[in-house]
């Protein structure tokens, strides 16, 4: 089953909205497989923005997700990566459409509130980042024959 890697970033913890990004995964009926609150070791979140390496906004990015704990998190179903970026919405949140994470809470591109994998490789390569194996607890949820045809 797919998987994909989305973090809260310090913003969606500083204004309460762990609950609410939670709650809009697990009610679209995905899966929640690992979640963990943490600060994040600078090495970490340069490994993790490792292709914007070279863009103007990398120190400041970088700056940015290790001043304040995030939640990071593994979700899994159907789909789940190319609909996280859908739930997530658009980058620059005054351009994200309203019902979108990003549309609905954010107004700046360097406060978007939230990280989703942008490809299922991808995805892959940010979860083993971010996760031990054993930090991974896969699971049949009791209502997937209502989730799923
Ligand atoms: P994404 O998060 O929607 O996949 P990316 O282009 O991969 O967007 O950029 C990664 C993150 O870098 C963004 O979520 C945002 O936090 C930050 N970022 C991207 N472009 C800018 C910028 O022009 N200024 C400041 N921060 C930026
Ligand atoms: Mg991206």
């Amino acid at each position: 089953m797919e998987r994909s890697f989305i973090m809260i970033k310090p913003d969606g913890v500083q204004r309460g909205l762990i609950g609410e990004v939670v709650q809009r995964f697990e009610t679209k009926g995905f899966t929640l497989v690992g979640m963990k609150f943490m600060a994040v070791p600078r090495d970490l979140a340069e490994q993790h923005y490792d292709v914007h390496r070279d863009k103007p906004f990398f120190g400041g990015l970088v700056d940015f997700i290790t001043s304040s704990p995030v939640v990071a998190m593994v979700w899994e179903g159907d789909g789940v990566v190319a609909s996280a970026r859908k739930l997530i919405g658009a980058t620059n949140p005054l351009t994200a459409e309203p019902g979108t994470i990003r549309g609905d809470f954010g107004i700046t591109i360097g406060r978007n509130l939230i990280h989703g994998s942008d490809a299922v490789e991808t995805a892959q390569r940010e979860i083993a980042l971010w996760f031990k194996d054993d930090e991974l607890a896969g699971w049949e949820p009791s209502l997937k024959g209502w989730l799923y045809e």
